[in-house]
């Protein structure tokens, strides 16, 4: 997510008048048969609800790191999200803990683990600045994409990068050799300039271009259980000018959050309701599932706001998943989701008993 609020909304989107769910596929032939499976129940569950999902759910949550079994939304609610996502920063670099201080290791742990209980899981990658060596946010050089593409100075040294991180992909598997299948979604948030692929700092060729030789350079290394998220941020003014196709995404989505406190809930709220009725359509026209890729409300400061705010804003609305960022133990107030004796916690708690909210008990088998 980004880290400063952004400008005003002037997005322009068309609105759905209807909802309504068509058959999706799969378009690279060459995934395994999990991963093909995923996709078509993440569309044919969206019409029975949206599963909820957490970053870094189950790795550490507000006082704990690393007990076994154990997540914040689990305590509160009695059962799992369905969708844990977590995120590969500094994978890139050969690494042997993620950008916020996490083991590799553990977090291949906690995905075979998730998927084994019949989970979703999704993962951004927080990659360094190849050219500066600083991190994701360092915006101070505007030719950074343009020079890992062919024919930049940086192309062998992100051909590195992009190995390291199929390497690490491909050893994601089950004892029985099962690979298990991710939504993958980089270059996130590129409609703001946050990050070194955001809007100012490359073209839209480049951008698309990135896509272009991601995919294929993970496709050359037979990564072969990934489906792929395309997330503008939810203030996007043209949600599809960077778009790299359909061919090349298989879900779409957005990252929305409530900043500025209170007085930020209604500008939350109708950029929630204008990326979900564009993706909508988008996805009646396609057949392509939608999802609230990243949200929340930091702190949580609000007694209603599960109930009030983000059931609300989602409505009738048939998004695959709605995932909530993550509950930092390495930075105060940083959490999202609620830990036992939040004040918004009875609001989550109605929330998870509403029918379409799908936690980990309520979803179907996703790989079949
Ligand atoms: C951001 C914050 C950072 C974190 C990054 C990657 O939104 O949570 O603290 O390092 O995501 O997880």
């Amino acid at each position: 997510m980004k880290i400063v609020r952004s400008s005003i909304v002037t997005a322009c989107f068309t609105v759905a008048m209807f909802v309504s769910c068509n058959t999706a596929e799969v378009k690279d032939e060459s995934v395994t048969k999990e991963t093909e499976a995923l996709l078509t129940n993440l569309k044919k569950q969206s019409k029975k609800g949206y599963m909820f999902g957490h970053h870094d759910g189950t790795l550490y949550g507000i006082g704990w790191k690393g007990d076994e079994g154990r997540s914040d939304v689990k305590s509160v609610c009695g059962d799992y999200p369905a969708v844990l996502s977590f995120d590969l920063g500094h994978i890139e670099l050969g690494a042997k803990r993620s950008l916020d201080g996490i083991s590799f290791d553990t977090i291949r742990q906690e995905i075979i683990r998730h998927y084994e209980r019949g989970g979703m899981i999704s993962i951004s990658w927080h990659l360094d600045n190849p050219v500066t060596g600083g991190n994701s946010w360092d915006v101070t050089d505007t030719t950074v994409v343009k020079s890992v593409l062919e024919g930049g100075v940086n192309y062998d040294k992100f051909q590195g990068w992009l190995k390291n991180l199929a390497d690490y992909l491909n050893s994601i598997e089950t004892e029985e050799g099962v690979k298990v299948p991710i939504l993958f979604r980089p270059w996130h948030e590129h409609t703001g300039s946050w990050f070194w692929w955001g809007q100012k700092l490359c073209t839209t060729q480049e951008y698309k271009n990135l896509w272009y030789l991601t995919e294929k350079s993970l496709k050359m290394e037979g990564v072969n259980n990934l489906l792929y998220a395309y997330s503008p941020g939810g203030d996007a003014v043209d949600y599809m000018e960077r778009y790299p196709g359909d061919e090349y995404i298989d879900l779409i989505g957005f990252d929305t959050y409530q900043f500025g406190g209170e007085a930020g809930q209604e500008e939350y709220i109708s950029q929630i309701k204008k990326n979900l009725a564009f993706l909508d359509e988008y996805s009646k026209m396609t057949g392509m599932p939608y999802a609230i890729t990243e949200t929340g409300y930091e702190g949580i400061p609000n007694t209603g706001w599960w109930k009030n705010v983000l059931e609300a804003s989602i409505g009738e609305y048939c998004p695959a998943y709605v995932l909530l960022w993550r509950n930092a133990y390495d930075k105060e107030n940083h959490y999202y989701a609620p830990y036992p004796g939040h004040l918004s916690s009875e609001s989550f708690i109605s929330f998870y008993d509403n029918p379409r909210s799908l936690f980990l008990n309520n979803i179907e088998n996703l790989y079949k």
